[in-house]
């Protein structure tokens, strides 16, 4: 069975947890001689995909793959940057991760320097673009909805937004969320309430859709506000846009900084911000396990 097949295990219901000097079934030698640990997050993901998982992470041929950077950084890793990682149901991809005390951040956006134009269509906001890493120096870069799609199907995530102005000063919003697939134009749905000291500069919608300048998905019924601005999750035009136009400084023009990076209700709607970051971790993870299915494969 190929990376990625999930088949779910009629024998195991609940995450299991060897003891110290257990030995492991053979089915898990491989695992074991990577000399990693299975790291394990929601329980009901458990139930589902135990099989699929032990299978797409390539147990006894010595190759496995994270699906995201919270998976890496349970197996030990500490060092922020770019990693290979593949979620079920998906191709392998690299993306950039952020590794903090807390956690694994898989990074889904940043902008940093202005080295990327963000003003693109439906199918480069779907796929990804831009530098995620340009060799010792990290760049602009969207990783792309269907992959972000990807990695958020496997559990319950938090999205973490921060902000940074000219002035030194940064912000943070996070709050759980979801993200449909294609067939919804991607739909960001908030779950739950959104913490950090940020107020919600989305509208005071709980989902909204995706737009881009060939595709308006957005609330406003007389224009595409994507046409004017950038891909994003539009409501009407002046709650929130990560994605405008980057500025080195402020423009003096009005019109000119109405395209910019801004999030209405920290620095207002003519404010072009400095720097943003979006990443994503799941909200619940099981302990991980030191060793493998311990007898119920
Ligand atoms: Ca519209």
């Amino acid at each position: 069975m190929g990376p990625g097949r999930v088949t779910p295990h009629p024998s195991v219901s609940e995450p299991a947890v060897v003891a110290p000097g257990t030995s492991a079934p053979s089915v898990c030698l491989g695992w074991q001689a990577t000399g990693g640990t299975l790291p394990i997050r929601e329980g009901s993901l458990w139930q589902q995909f135990s099989s699929g998982y032990v299978e797409a992470m390539g147990l006894g041929t010595s190759r496995r793959q994270a699906l995201d950077c919270q998976q890496l950084f349970l197996a030990g890793e500490r060092s922020s940057g770019v990693f290979q990682i593949q979620p079920l149901g998906s191709q392998p991809f690299k993306v950039y991760c952020d590794m903090t005390a807390e956690g694994g951040w898989t990074v889904i956006q940043r902008r940093l320097d202005g080295s990327v134009d963000f003003d693109q269509l439906w199918e480069a906001y779907r796929n990804g673009f831009g530098d995620l890493n340009i060799p010792y120096v990290s760049g602009d870069f969207w990783l792309g909805l269907e992959k972000t799609y990807h990695i958020v199907q496997e559990g319950r995530y938090n999205l973490s937004i921060e902000l940074q102005d000219w002035e030194g000063n940064s912000q943070l919003i996070q709050f759980l969320f979801s993200l449909g697939g294609e067939n919804t134009a991607y739909t960001l749905s908030l779950l739950g309430p959104v913490s950090g000291e940020l107020e919600n500069a989305l509208g005071d919608f709980r989902q909204l859709p995706f737009s881009t300048r060939d595709q308006d998905n957005d609330f406003k019924a007389d224009t595409n506000c994507a046409k004017h601005l950038s891909g994003w999750w539009f409501s009407t035009c002046g709650h929130a846009n990560l994605n405008g136009k980057y500025f080195r400084s402020i423009p003096r023009q009005r019109h000119e900084r109405k395209q910019g990076i801004f999030w209405k209700t920290w620095k207002g709607r003519y404010y072009p911000l400095k720097s943003t970051t979006l990443k994503i971790r799941p909200r619940g993870t099981f302990p991980h396990i030191s060793s493998c299915l311990a007898g119920r494969v």
